[in-house]
């Protein structure tokens, strides 16, 4: 009995540590030579209320030409014998956008740095913010955006509150020790000394930049003079070795180099962003624990619950107060997080390993107009083709076009509608990229060919690491654009192939020669562009590295150590990738599919990511969840995670529930690791094949909601899995709610099952009519808070509702393809508010081209009235619509209309009559064709299409 209980334990605990990351490859902060040096001095400037860097105030200049403020900050480090040293930090502050604050601290020329010998460049990089910032904002030191600030506007009158710059200057020799600054509703005040920054949005104190004094920057010295640069209140751990077990002998050629900065969100005590980690949406305090780290790697079967890093890296915090910082750096990073319930405040400590303090700060009304913010000054997330949003079938491996065409026909024989079919690393000739195994696929244009005649797509793993001695890294070997180890040779390490080399995409030439290999890849004829890329293991992953990626001292184009750009070496190979496939379809207009493991802020102008490797099991379910809204949050909203599991042969209740769930992710993609067995959907027995196939049916009706939710991130950065809160920021207990969640702003409300053995499960619904998304059976919550309910759950069912108030545009009929729906009519469902009124928005473009961006796109907007009068307000319409040669553009009519009923509020029963408005006419329909139920009026074939102005009356 002991002996079989002790078997159970064992079992179990296998079972768990067998899907488990080997994590003591990563660091902890304590192994961490600058994380712990800046915990450690920020627990001892807590209690020493030290400062050591002030704001010399007669160092303040404003360059009128670029509406820029520069000062000088200077570091004392007290001595007891001889003088005090002084450091030179150059501060800038411009304000940027309408509601932004950028600030930047930069360290004083390193001229004492003997170079002799020295590889890297001992300068500090200073350019993550030309690949993180959107082009727009890339020009000479931004002109444009920082002419639209003006320094100083509007100085209140009287009390003069927020004083001139000029003023200030006149004072500058006085004992005065702030600047206050204006730009429209964002104001700010610059202490001096300590140097502190006070950031207010309409007179309200919002954020306080250094309150905590942990601002700490290390400047250049050498390793002889070092102790007498060594703060009381700092160790000295590390600075110029790292003696962690995996870090493989770092050379850490320029000695400590770490930045740090405190900044206190006032008004609010939850914080959101800083993806990928795979915990909740809700920040983590973390006095108790590691502070969340960013830093792209490698985490196969990767923990849940840690503040780990992830594949992805995007250094964007808010708090429920509507509240910004964007820390621009893409070195090692970590970010502790302290919250303050007593004097309502969060603070955050953030630490890089080297680089300049690059921050922007935003504030505005509402967490829409932060997203809106950061993703105008990153880059939109880009409008992806139609196809894309559809669903994706991958494994790792489809073995030969064989199996390739198998899975297309089966799916057509099962009706379960794909778009994309996917190829892992198997297909190339022995891992060489840029090569297709000889006998498995003799002939990949023939299988692109046979794909597209449903419009289906092809995509193929393309990964940064090239094996060595074959003519692709030779070209590269030549070229001399190899990423190179810290003796200046190229860089050998292992990765799939055996011995690699990795291409340096973050130079120029790099992505010419990268580019150049598309070219002879994707080389094919006119009438084909249904290829596409997958960029994985671009952490970059190698697995003979410290912490499972490239060691800190290889060393980038003009010199620069990957230490100090590592966060961004993914953005650049899939970028690099972006615009290669982009160029080779500029004759077909084609808008580039592409996926990402890695990523950081920006890459949502060019990629989609996912979750990376996940496991089968209900937990990674539930985390999902989270991970993808978190992602939705920071402005990459296309993501999703691999359904069902990557990892492990999941149950049918778990693949049932993953693919009820899944389909609400941006990007719906099952996947598995090549020892899984198979599980193609059409492979299930019933039930679960049904389940399956209807979830991903359903996704298919839902493509025009869900494309114009796409259109308006393109142009907003507005989530698309989005949080309940930022529906409802007004109900505080929704702001740690992440298992439920808006589908943008259409008013689908969902909670997926991510437990198993449930009939029903619990969902929280804030004040308004809700209406059971099949049945359109509704209920009312008249109060001002959050209701419960019980929501019946069975295996075949998805809690999902219609939030009063909302239209949705679906398309309900079956096809293979999202192409095969192009002319399709669109049914509308219309869900009332308490006062019969609803809106819904609905976007249509040719789904694959940049046709749109020449205003080739139908832009509307449906409005209920008085629970009867229904009308489409078209706001853009192609001047040349006759013209357009588009099906989708051209096949814009409307089969259905179907309008819930809520009895216990607005009663809305169908007149007798049911009329259109349109062009100064009035038509009567047929009454045959309209017809109710309890819950819902029906009106078919009402002929009427989205491009014209209508009104119904019913
Ligand atoms: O290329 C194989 C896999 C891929 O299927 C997966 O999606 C990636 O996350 N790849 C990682 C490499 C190795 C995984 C063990």
């Amino acid at each position: 009995m002991i002996v079989s209980k002790w078997l159970v334990c064992q079992l179990v605990l296998f079972t768990t540590l067998s899907h488990a990351f080997t994590d003591y490859l990563l660091k902890k902060c304590a192994q961490s030579g600058f994380c712990h040096r800046n915990r450690v001095y920020s627990e001892n400037i807590a209690l020493s209320r030290n400062s050591y860097y002030k704001l010399d105030a007669a160092s303040v200049v404003h360059d009128p030409l670029q509406n820029v403020l520069h000062a000088t900050i200077i570091k004392t480090i007290p001595r007891l014998e001889g003088d005090d040293i002084a450091v030179e930090f150059p501060f800038s502050l411009s304000f940027l956008q309408d509601h932004s604050v950028r600030f930047i601290i930069d360290e004083k020329e390193r001229t004492s740095v003997n170079d002799s010998g020295l590889l890297v460049s001992p300068q500090r990089y200073k350019e993550t913010w030309l690949h993180a910032f959107d082009e727009k904002f890339r020009g000479e030191v931004s002109k444009t955006n920082f002419s639209e600030s003006h320094f100083l506007e509007q100085p209140r009158t009287g009390n003069s509150l927020w004083s001139k710059l000029t003023s200030f200057l006149s004072l500058s020799n006085s004992t005065s020790d702030a600047i206050r600054l204006q730009n429209g509703c964002v104001s700010l005040e610059v202490l001096t000394e300590p140097f502190q920054l006070k950031i207010y949005w309409r007179n309200t104190l919002k954020l306080i930049v250094n309150e905590q004094n942990f601002l700490n920057i290390e400047h250049y010295r050498s390793k002889e003079e070092n102790f007498a640069h060594v703060l009381p209140e700092e160790t000295a751990f590390n600075m110029f070795k790292d003696d962690f077990k995996y870090s493989k002998d770092d050379t850490l050629p320029l000695g400590p180099e770490s930045i740090a900065l405190d900044f206190s969100f006032i008004g609010s005590t939850n914080v959101y962003g800083i993806p990928e980690h795979a915990t909740s949406l809700r920040l983590m305090d973390t006095s108790q624990r590691e502070p969340y780290r960013l830093f792209n790697v490698d985490v196969f079967e990767y923990n849940i619950g840690t503040t780990q890093p992830m594949y992805g890296s995007i250094p964007f915090m808010f708090s429920s107060s509507s509240t910004s910082v964007f820390w621009v750096n893409a070195a090692d990073t970590w970010v502790d997080i302290r919250y303050d319930s007593q004097q309502n405040k969060t603070m955050t400590h953030w630490i890089s390993e080297n680089g300049v303090l690059d921050v922007v700060v935003s504030l505005g009304e509402d967490i829409p107009t932060i997203i809106d913010r950061f993703t105008d000054l990153t880059g939109r997330p880009f409008l992806p083709p139609m196809s894309s949003i559809g669903y994706h079938q991958c494994r790792w491996n489809y073995n030969d076009e064989m199996d390739v065409l198998t899975v297309d026909s089966q799916m057509d024989a099962h009706e379960i509608p794909y778009d994309f079919i996917w190829l892992d690393l198997e297909y190339t000739n022995d891992k060489k990229f840029f090569t297709w195994k000889p006998n498995s696929f003799p002939d990949p244009k023939r299988l692109l060919a046979k794909l597209n005649k449903l419009g289906r797509n092809l995509v193929v793993l393309i990964d940064p690491h090239l094996k060595e001695d074959y003519e692709v890294s030779d070209i590269v070997i030549n070229e001399n654009v190899a990423v190179k180890d810290h003796n200046g040779d190229d860089y050998i390490g292992r990765c799939w192939p055996g011995n690699s080399i990795w291409i340096d995409t973050m130079s120029k030439h790099g992505q010419k020669i990268w580019k150049s290999f598309f070219e002879s890849f994707m080389d094919l004829p006119s009438n084909l562009s249904n290829l596409f890329i997958w960029n994985d293991m671009n952490e970059p992953s190698i697995f003979d590295g410290p912490e499972t990626t490239a060691p800190k001292d290889l060393i980038h184009q003009n010199n620069v150590e990957e230490r100090s750009l590592h966060n961004l070496y993914g953005l650049s190979v899939h970028e690099a990738t972006h615009d290669a496939v982009k160029s080779i379809y500029s004759a077909s207009d084609k808008r580039p599919f592409l996926l990402t493991r890695a990523f950081f802020a920006g890459s949502q102008r060019t990629a989609a990511t996912w979750t990376g490797d996940n496991v089968a099991n209900w937990d990674y379910l539930k985390i999902s969840i989270p991970m993808v809204l978190s992602n939705n949050v920071a402005g990459m909203p296309f993501i999703g995670a691999d359904i069902a599991g990557f990892v492990g042969d999941p149950s049918p209740e778990l693949v049932a529930r993953w693919y009820q769930a899944g389909l609400w992710y941006p990007f719906f993609r099952a996947h598995a690791h090549i020892d899984t067995k198979r599980r193609e959907p059409y492979l299930f027995n019933e039930p679960l094949k049904s389940i399956v196939r209807d979830a991903i049916q359903l996704r298919y009706f839902l493509l025009p909601t869900l494309y114009t939710m796409f259109y308006k991130s393109s142009t907003t950065g507005f989530p698309i899995m989005n949080p309940m809160f930022v529906e409802h920021p007004e109900l505080s207990e929704l702001y740690d709610i992440d298992n439920q969640f808006y589908w943008g702003n259409s008013g689908l409300l969902v909670k997926p099952v991510t437990e198993p053995n449930q009939s029903e499960t619990e969902m929280i619904f804030p004040p308004g009519i809700f209406y059971e998304f099949s049945s359109l059976d509704s209920f009312v919550n008249d109060g001002i808070n959050l209701m419960k309910r019980n929501i019946s759950a069975p295996l075949d069912k998805i809690p999902l509702f219609i939030e009063g108030g909302h239209i949705i545009t679906m398309k309900n009929k079956y096809r293979r393809s999202s192409k095969l729906m192009k002319n399709d009519p669109y049914v509308l469902v219309v869900a009332p508010d308490a006062n019969g009124v609803a809106v819904g928005e609905l976007y249509v473009d040719d789904g694959e081209t940049f046709g749109y961006q020449k205003g080739e796109y139908v832009r509307t907007q449906f409005i209920l009235e008085g629970g009867h009068i229904l009308k489409n307000l078209p706001d853009h319409i192609p001047d040349n619509l006759a013209d357009i040669h588009n099906d989708t553009l051209r096949n814009t009519s409307i089969e259905k209309i179907i309008v819930a009923k809520n009895t216990s509020q607005h009663n809305v029963t169908l007149n007798d009559t049911v009329t259109v408005k349109q062009d100064g006419r009035e038509r009567s329909l047929s009454t045959k064709l309209s017809r109710e139920d309890d819950n819902r009026i029906i009106i078919m074939n009402p002929m009427l299409d989205i491009t014209e102005k209508w009104e119904l009356t019913f």
